[in-house]
């Protein structure tokens, strides 16, 4: 299996380490300059660049009549879709709810003994725009990946949330992702994809408006285009290809080992899977199932890429040099797949999710047990978190003072304005009081 050999030890081996996982992150000059040009584009010609492109990439006879899916073929997929199917779907969405429920920050003030009120007020964004990868070329159509990012937004109290998804050939959208946005009560809906798709999010065209914050996962298109946008628009973040990390003893199933780093390697050639362990006979083992199981995934080829640029077994001496190994990798998934993973948990600084004991595999975290999937990857778990609520909302402070505060405190002011050579902020705060 050509599956990298990493000894670990201490500190010392880790930079050399980490400029090999550094690689993954790898911009591409060249789409940069694509994607400029498109949201360019898309800024200046609005629905006719959508209509232009889309033509181009995805559908040859697109007008601008199918830019927004209508009602009609909204109901008609959801005929298409299994009940069971959409049953499983509202589960899912009900527990990523009930977990999103706890995130919500209330609004506070506090009053002081001088009168001062005191506060912050917590507010949903207005427009919310949802990009869904249509499971075209390779893609996968992640359903999962709308109801991570829907559910906090509705939960923050988004009142216009709108999902852009690439057409098929036909023109239509995949039948499950409209039936899941049907599942979630979202109904605006729109046929674009790519960094074109991005760039009418964010600008808006004469069909689309302009959103507040753009969220959801995509190709290197889509990650470029929000990368560029960062500033002009909220972004929910800009995910680098994904990655799990298992720490695993003598205690491990090395056969579920090896489909839960399969389950990784499938997304993407760049994602790493990387087994840590200071079992002596586990990494073999589980080399061993990787072959055989990779053999029979419909999704093998990639899982094999995968594997064999960025995928490792880690030899380290102790469980405590494993956990080391960890935290400066800061992994998006952590599986501890050992005796008693509680007992690990006090030393465990930097994780996305971290998926505890042998019968938590990272993919119940993907789709249904209800945490966010959408997570800080290559590192930056280091100083981010999941996608929340909060990734929804942004909060105002409130400040109220009265004349006897002014008294008390107006000279104060006054003498910082005038350290900063800030006359008229000193006067300000004078003429009420002198
Ligand atoms: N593991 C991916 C999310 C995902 N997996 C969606 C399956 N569908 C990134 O955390
Ligand atoms: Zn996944």
């Amino acid at each position: 299996m050509p599956c990298k050999d990493i000894k670990y030890s201490d500190q010392d081996s880790w930079p050399e380490i980490k400029k090999w996982l550094d690689l993954r992150k790898n911009p591409d000059q060249k789409v940069n300059g694509l994607v400029k040009e498109i949201l360019e584009n898309v800024k200046s010609e609005g629905d006719q660049a959508l209509i232009k492109y889309t033509q181009k990439f995805d559908c040859p006879d697109f007008t601008k009549e199918m830019l927004k899916v209508s009602a009609d073929n909204r109901s008609v997929a959801y005929t298409e879709v299994k009940t069971e199917d959409l049953e499983i779907i509202e589960e899912a969405i009900r527990n990523v709810k009930d977990f999103h429920r706890r995130q919500v920050q209330q609004s506070w003030w506090t009053t002081g003994e001088d009168g001062t009120i005191l506060g912050q007020l917590v507010r949903p964004v207005d427009r919310v725009g949802l990009y869904v990868p249509g499971g075209q070329g390779g893609e996968t159509p992640l359903l999962s990946s709308m109801i991570m990012n829907a559910v906090p937004a509705q939960v923050a109290g988004v009142k216009q949330i709108a999902v852009i998804s690439p057409p098929r050939k036909d023109g239509s959208l995949n039948p499950y992702i409209l039936a899941t946005a049907q599942e979630l009560g979202i109904n605006e809906i729109y046929a674009s994809g790519s960094a074109w798709a991005i760039g009418a999010l964010a600008y808006g065209t004469q069909t689309i408006a302009p959103c507040d914050v753009i969220a959801g996962p995509g190709n290197i298109f889509v990650a470029t285009a929000k990368g560029q946008l960062v500033g002009e628009v909220g972004i929910d973040m800009i995910a680098g290809p994904s990655e799990i990390a298992i720490l695993a003893d003598e205690s491990a199933n090395p056969v579920w080992l090896a489909a839960d780093m399969l389950s990784q390697a499938e997304h993407d050639p760049l994602a790493a899977s990387i087994l840590i362990t200071w079992d002596k006979t586990l990494g073999a083992k589980v080399k061993e199932e990787l072959r055989t199981q990779a053999k029979k995934l419909p999704r093998g080829e990639i899982a094999l890429q995968s594997l064999s640029s960025w995928g490792a077994i880690v030899e380290v001496p102790d469980r405590n040099t494993g956990i080391d190994f960890v935290n400066n990798m800061a992994p998006e998934h952590l599986e501890l797949a050992f005796e008693d993973p509680w007992s690990a948990i006090g030393l465990i600084k930097h994780a996305g999710a971290i998926f505890m004991g042998h019968h938590t595999p990272e993919p119940i975290g993907d789709y249904f047990a209800g945490p966010n999937h959408v997570l800080p990857t290559v590192g930056t778990a280091r100083f981010s978190s999941a996608l929340s609520v909060d990734t929804f909302c942004k909060k105002s402070s409130l400040i109220y003072t009265d004349q006897n505060y002014i008294a008390k405190n107006g000279a104060k002011i006054a003498r910082l304005a005038r350290l900063e050579g800030l006359e008229a902020h000193a006067r300000s705060i004078e003429s009420r009081y002198k």
